[in-house]
């Protein structure tokens, strides 16, 4: 047997497959300088500083790029290769062509003058987010980088993920929030506290300030990226309006007062009105931009201490469809499939989601995926980035989902291209729905979509193509009122293809805000307790009382639209809602302020006056995700350490602290001195699930739950040796048009959603430089519609629905077709949810935020 073995500087390696000279060399320690090279990319060798000498060969090598071959014998130290590199060096800063400096971009800066056209930022822009902005211009000493039009960044495609930058070698990109002056004093590793990607950051910050953010190389999700929130979006965090003290209502103002104080004050309004009233009076809302621990603890407040299980929160109006359907068809209310299946699956099917700009790291590793030839489905009504890039974008009418994915499902099964033996092994149902499909029809189907019916075939012999797939899917599919139907369409699909359980495959709901996983995890829902534990369940109230020292009462409690809709009828007399800002946010908006303005008490904890802090007889201010201890758990069910990197703006405190505060007032024995004490109790209550998990072990990439047990690794993957309800369900369900899509006075069909650059409602992407990149909420309307109803780009008009009138500036847009209007809901101003209604699914209470029948009319020239 051949030994599989090369020498460096005279030193025995053996071979690994795939290493480079670079990577082999980096192993033994033996040091070779680099430029362009970046872990993060696949080596390019253009600058060339990285050359070696191997033997036999008559030109040196770029080490990052030579492949280490068996019996080569390399010379990284001679003397001539470390004259070439010098040489290459001094060429390379000698060729740099001064030029303007781009500033045009209010996060990144470009000086040509310090370029040496090395390429760095040309492969990681095409590798990471995909958005090739940059280019080499010109050849061998002419040339040089050109990127966007005129050069300017803000006009280019960048999305601001800031990859060119930590590829640049030489400062000619760079990040213009490391220019400031102030000197680093800590350096934290902790989590983002946006979306439920959950990228792990690096801060930089002096004692209260964060000075800039960075992402973690091997970090396990962003792998070392960031998308343009996680790592710019941070001037909010030390804004002028931040709350720093309690504010106590005295009439129409407010009036500063100690956090003594507030939580008496409040731990008395709490008992007053639970005596008068009793505790179906008093409900509370769990921030899922929170803590775990501050979820856990304001649940176990309600729960325990008052009594109710009119507790809430943001994963109700988000992908609650979704946890239902999963619960029904897999026995979990939680993804299968795990991020690092992205780049194993060979099939991707994106339905209801645009994760290049609500997921953005994610997003871009679906795109790399694609172009790497993993095969890419779109089923979305507009035309989203990746559905430039899909083999088939299904662009079907807002809220015809059921129809469409049941449509798939016939073709497949009549194609017989399914996966007979995991049907049979794994799951059941299969006859019913078989049944239920047979009066369905594809051409049907296409008509009420307006799909091809031909492209709808075309998916279905995709799927029937032998790989599994990997479903992702967004609030698209869950936030209609066949939410919960949507999702178990889809889930059907899944398990038709055999793909649940497998590698590269199954079921992932890309989860919305940072910890609106773990906010339901820790049972901020009227229905179950901590761990998705039903509370109807006696034997799960028993086990509940055994930790807590008395039961949760046996009823389910009301969800945050049944409360606001008990408020404005005088039903509910107290509400706490912890970081979510109904006023903006929920839907019917008519409605949750008529409720709002009646509740005898109101007690917002927010890092912000909140258009729902408005109304509020008590504002507690809090403290920030940069600024709090505690864990996250992000969609991919991954439990992380979150720190605080600066402390919180004046008396702003963690939330955990302050309703741990409130429930020793008010007389609990609650002894938890840290976060960590919570998630302690939490591994208790909730054993299936979180009971391995405790802070000693989330040091670094954190665990994904189920994790039993402390010596338990935690479970990337669900379902794999079977499903965790015994068999997946196969469930026939049926399209049933929405109220909402009677066309008769109300002809458009309006959905509503988020763009890159701003976060749900705005509270911190609109006070940093994201508000200059997106300065309002357009309504994006197609050509054809705009030129009949004679509407200018940039023309504000009227959107009418059933429920509510708003003014918005319509933008022309390619991205919506015919009939199909969408606008975002991220400024105050614009008031986006007066125009959707009630409408709810009727399982999940998920409102139908994705489909409503509106009018536009013009206004009268003045
Ligand atoms: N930049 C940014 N990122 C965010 C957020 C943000 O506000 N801004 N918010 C976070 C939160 S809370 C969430 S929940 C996620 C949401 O992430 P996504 O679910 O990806 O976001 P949305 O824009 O609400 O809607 C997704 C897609 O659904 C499509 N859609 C609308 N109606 C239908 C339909 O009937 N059928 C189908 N198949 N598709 C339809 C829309 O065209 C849109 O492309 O994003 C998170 N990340
Ligand atoms: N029309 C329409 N409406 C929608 C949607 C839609 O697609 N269309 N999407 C819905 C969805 S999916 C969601 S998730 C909701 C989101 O709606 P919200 O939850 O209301 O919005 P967020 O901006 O995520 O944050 C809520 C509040 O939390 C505060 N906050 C941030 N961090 C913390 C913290 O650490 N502690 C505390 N106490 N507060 C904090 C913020 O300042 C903000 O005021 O909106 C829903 N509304
Ligand atoms: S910030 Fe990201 S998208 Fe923009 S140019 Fe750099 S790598 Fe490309
Ligand atoms: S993808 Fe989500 S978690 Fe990652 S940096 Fe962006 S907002 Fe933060
Ligand atoms: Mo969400």
């Amino acid at each position: 047997m051949t030994e599989e073995r090369a020498y460096l500087d005279g030193r025995a390696v053996a071979i690994e497959a795939g290493e480079t000279i670079l990577s082999a060399a980096r192993r033994l320690g033996i040091e070779i300088p680099t430029l362009c090279f970046d872990a993060r990319l696949a080596p390019h060798g253009t600058c060339r500083v990285c050359l070696v000498e191997v033997a036999g060969a008559e030109r040196p090598h770029a080490a990052c790029h030579t492949p280490l071959l068996a019996g080569m014998r390399v010379h990284t130290q001679s003397a001539r290769v470390v004259e070439l590199r010098d040489r290459v060096r001094a060429l390379q800063l000698g060729a740099t062509r001064p030029g303007p400096v781009d500033d045009s971009h209010p996060y990144l800066r470009i000086d040509p003058g310090a370029c040496i056209a090395c390429g760095a930022c040309v492969a990681a822009c095409d590798q990471i987010p995909g958005r090739s902005v940059y280019a080499i211009a010109g050849r061998g000493s002419h040339s040089h980088l050109v990127h966007g039009p005129g050069d300017q960044l803000a006009a280019s495609r960048c999305v601001g993920c800031g990859a060119c930058v930590d590829a640049c070698p030489t400062g000619a990109i760079t990040d213009r929030d490391r220019a400031c002056a102030a000197p680093v004093e800590r350096t934290t590793r902790s989590v983002c506290g946006y979306c439920g990607v959950g990228c792990e950051v690096e801060v930089r910050a002096t004692a209260d300030r964060v000075l800039s953010i960075s992402g973690i190389l091997g970090a396990p999700v962003s792998r070392g990226n960031l998308c343009i929130k996680g790592r710019y979006a941070h001037a909010y965090q030390s804004s002028a309006e931040r709350l720093t003290e309690p504010l106590l209502r005295r009439g129409a103002d407010f009036e500063p007062v100690g956090w003594d104080e507030a939580i008496s004050w409040l731990g008395e309004r709490l008992a007053t009105i639970h005596r008068e009233s009793g505790p179906g009076a008093l409900a509370a809302l769990a921030s899922s931009r929170s803590t775990n621990e501050a979820c856990y603890l304001l649940q176990k407040l309600f729960r325990v201490q008052l009594g109710t299980n009119n507790i809430d929160c943001c994963a109700r109006v988000c992908h609650s469809s979704t946890a239902a359907a999963l619960r029904i068809t897999t026995g979990t209310a939680a993804a299968s499939a795990c991020f690092d299946d992205i780049e194993r699956a060979g099939l991707i099917v994106v339905a209801g989601a645009n994760p290049t700009e609500a997921h953005p790291v994610v997003g871009a590793r679906i795109l790399q995926a694609a172009r790497r030839g993993a095969v890419l489905v779109v089923i979305d009504p507009r035309r989203t980035e990746l559905a430039e890039l899909a083999d088939v974008q299904l662009q079907l009418r807002a809220g015809t989902n059921v129809a469409l994915l049941t449509g798939i499902a016939r073709a497949l099964l009549d194609s017989g291209r399914v996966d007979q033996e995991y049907l049979r092994d794994r799951t059941e149902g299969l006859e019913d729905l078989r049944v239920m499909l047979q009066d369905v029809s594809v051409a049907d189907v296409a008509a009420i979509c307006g799909v091809d019916p031909a492209e709808l075939e075309r998916v279905a012999t995709l799927l029937g193509a032998g790989a599994p797939g990997l479903f992702v899917s967004g609030l698209g599919l869950s936030e209609l009122s066949q939410g919960v139907d949507s999702v178990i369409a889809l889930a059907n699909l899944a398990m038709l293809t055999g793909s649940i359980g497998r590698v590269g495959a199954g079921m992932l709901p890309l989860r919305g805000q940072n910890n609106v996983q773990g906010s339901a995890d820790m049972g901020a829902m009227p229905d179950m307790i901590t761990g998705y534990q039903p509370v109807t369940d006696p034997a799960v109230r028993d086990r509940a009382a055994a930790v807590w020292g008395s039961a949760p009462p046996a009823t389910p409690g009301m969800t945050v639209t049944e409360m606001t809709a008990a408020a404005s009828r005088g039903e509910l007399r107290a509400l706490w809602a912890q970081g979510e800002d109904l006023a903006q946010s929920d839907p019917y908006q008519e409605r949750v302020l008529a409720g709002l303005r009646r509740l005898d008490l109101l007690v917002v904890q927010d890092s912000f006056m909140s258009e729902t802090a408005r109304f509020a007889h008590l504002v507690l201010p809090a403290a920030g995700a940069l600024e709090q201890d505690g864990t996250f758990t992000n969609g991919e069910r991954r439990v992380q350490r979150v720190r605080a990197a600066v402390s919180a703006p004046g008396q702003a405190r963690p939330d955990w602290e302050a309703v741990r505060d409130v429930a020793l007032a008010m007389g609990a024995d609650w002894g938890y001195e840290t976060a960590a004490d919570v998630m302690d109790e939490v591994a208790r209550v909730a054993p299936q699930l979180y009971g391995g998990v405790c802070f000693d072990r989330l040091d670094v990439g954190g665990l994904q739950w189920p994790c039993p047990t402390l010596d338990h690794p935690g479970s990337p993957r669900m379902h794999e040796g079977g499903f965790a309800r015994g068999r997946g369900r196969l469930v026939p369900v049926a399209y049933i048009p929405s109220p909402e899509a009677d066309l008769a006075e109300h002809p458009y069909r309006l959905m509503t959603g988020r763009v890159l650059d701003h976060y749900n409602v705005g509270t911190m992407t609109r006070r940093t430089p994201n508000q200059t990149l997106a300065p309002v909420d357009w309504l994006e309307m197609s050509a054809a519609d705009a030129a009949r109803e004679g509407i200018g780009d940039r023309e504000t008009v009227t959107v009418q629905s059933r429920w509510g009138s708003i003014e918005a500036p319509v933008r022309i847009s390619e991205r919506v077709a015919e009939g199909s209007l969408f606008l975002t809901f991220h400024q105050p101003e614009t008031h986006t949810n007066r125009l959707v209604g009630p409408g709810v699914d009727p399982t999940s209470k998920c409102p139908e935020y994705k489909l409503v029948g509106v009018r536009i009319i013009r206004r009268p020239a003045v």
